[in-house]
């Protein structure tokens, strides 16, 4: 562990894949870090179960803050009263199908939720450093392949159309106000903490759960996108990163590699030598999109050269440590399961 500082660091969004994953990064790091979560009758800070702190604890680095992105004066109060120097924005509705399901409310969070917190830093007078969590699904229907920081946006989701409005915004208030704004292009990446409704771990759940005789097919919609998927853990130390260079700027963050749903369901049935994994896979249009981003690729060069920033786990790296890991749950894993099939 280094410790290298002791800033702080608010995190809209710390209960989810990412914000778990940044608020261990920054912890590391030596960093304070104040966590917004939202008021739920269940537990939802399970992600964040390994690093939560008694509220009683003397000593704490941790601080979660109840709060959300549609409520302005809890954040103006949140801003004035924790005066972080790093600001991560990644609270969202972030599911894309479910954005045509639920638009006002994507919208009211991705779009505007970016303009309450803007406004809050602008109007305390605070000098935070703010990272935007911007998406590849910005791209939409591709207008250049490999998709690149100049590549034209062609959102085809409210998600995306909300996701736009936010990197445009911070554009508008990093050249307006000065204010020091960082736009990441994060393509799709994924864990063993993904949430179950996303493609890849629905698929690597389904899978124990087929093996260990709870379901017996998995129900997916296109299998033919494709996505430039990569390694969630790495992906927060790009959006660090971004925000410890001496100007704001936007950065594509992505593998380089683009693979079907097809491929993904042949990797992770591949690993258990399943060949005939169609016999496990059942078609439901109720997932199909109104519309689809059918291809997706990043070129994250500008992230390499100015960031020093490379993944390392590609496609079947990540394919293997989310399979192993949702076998774990059910006692299992691909070596076991290989060996007792023999
Ligand atoms: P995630 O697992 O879905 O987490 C989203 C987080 O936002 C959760 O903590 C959630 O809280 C919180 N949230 C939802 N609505 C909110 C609201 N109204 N106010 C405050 N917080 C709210 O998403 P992720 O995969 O970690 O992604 C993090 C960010 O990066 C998101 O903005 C996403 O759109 C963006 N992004 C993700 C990817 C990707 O492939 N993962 C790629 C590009 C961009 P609960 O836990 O209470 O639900
Ligand atoms: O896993 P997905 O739902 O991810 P999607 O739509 O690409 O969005 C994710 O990545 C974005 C970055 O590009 C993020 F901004 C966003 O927040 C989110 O994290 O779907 C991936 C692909 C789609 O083409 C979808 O149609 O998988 C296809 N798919 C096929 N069957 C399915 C299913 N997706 C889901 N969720 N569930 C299915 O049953």
């Amino acid at each position: 562990m280094s410790i290298e500082t002791n800033k702080i660091a608010l995190i809209t969004g710390v209960t989810g894949q990412d914000g778990s994953y940044l608020t261990e990064l920054l912890l590391s790091k030596g960093y304070i870090v104040h966590g917004l979560i939202r008021r739920a009758s269940t537990f939802n800070t399970e992600r964040i179960e390994p690093v939560y702190q008694d509220p009683h604890a003397l000593h704490r680095n941790l601080f979660l803050h109840y709060g959300d992105l549609s409520d302005a004066s809890n954040l103006n109060q949140l801003i004035k009263n924790i005066k972080p120097d790093e600001i991560y924005n990644l609270g969202a509705q972030s599911h894309v199908k479910v954005s045509f399901e639920i638009p006002e409310y994507t919208a009211n969070v991705d779009a505007l939720g970016t303009l309450r917190l803007l406004d809050a830093v602008r109007e305390s007078g605070v000098n935070s450093k703010i990272y935007q969590a911007g998406s590849s699904e910005m791209f939409g229907d591709v207008l250049e392949k490999p998709q690149k920081e100049t590549t034209p946006f062609n959102p085809v989701s409210p998600y995306a159309a909300s996701k736009v409005f936010s990197h445009h915004l911070c554009k508008i208030y990093r050249d307006g106000y000065g204010m020091f704004i960082c736009n990441g292009i994060l393509f799709n990446h994924e864990s063993p903490r993904r949430g179950k409704t996303f493609v890849t771990r629905k698929i690597t759940t389904g899978i124990a759960n087929i093996l260990s005789g709870k379901q017996d097919k998995i129900y997916l919609g296109n299998l033919d996108a494709k996505r430039d998927w990569g390694y969630a853990k790495e992906y927060v130390e790009a959006m660090w990163l971004m925000l410890q260079q001496e100007k704001p700027g936007d950065y594509v963050v992505a593998t380089g590699e683009t693979h079907s749903i097809k491929e993904f369901l042949e990797e992770a049935f591949g690993l258990l030598k399943i060949s005939d994994w169609q016999k496990y896979v059942g078609v439901d249009p109720k997932y199909y999109r109104p519309v689809e981003v059918d291809y997706l690729l990043g070129d994250y060069s500008k992230a390499k050269k100015e960031l020093g920033w490379e993944p390392k786990v590609k496609f079947k790296d990540l394919v293997k440590i989310m399979l192993d890991e949702d076998l774990k749950s059910v006692g299992l894993s691909i070596d076991k399961y290989l060996k007792k099939n023999e």
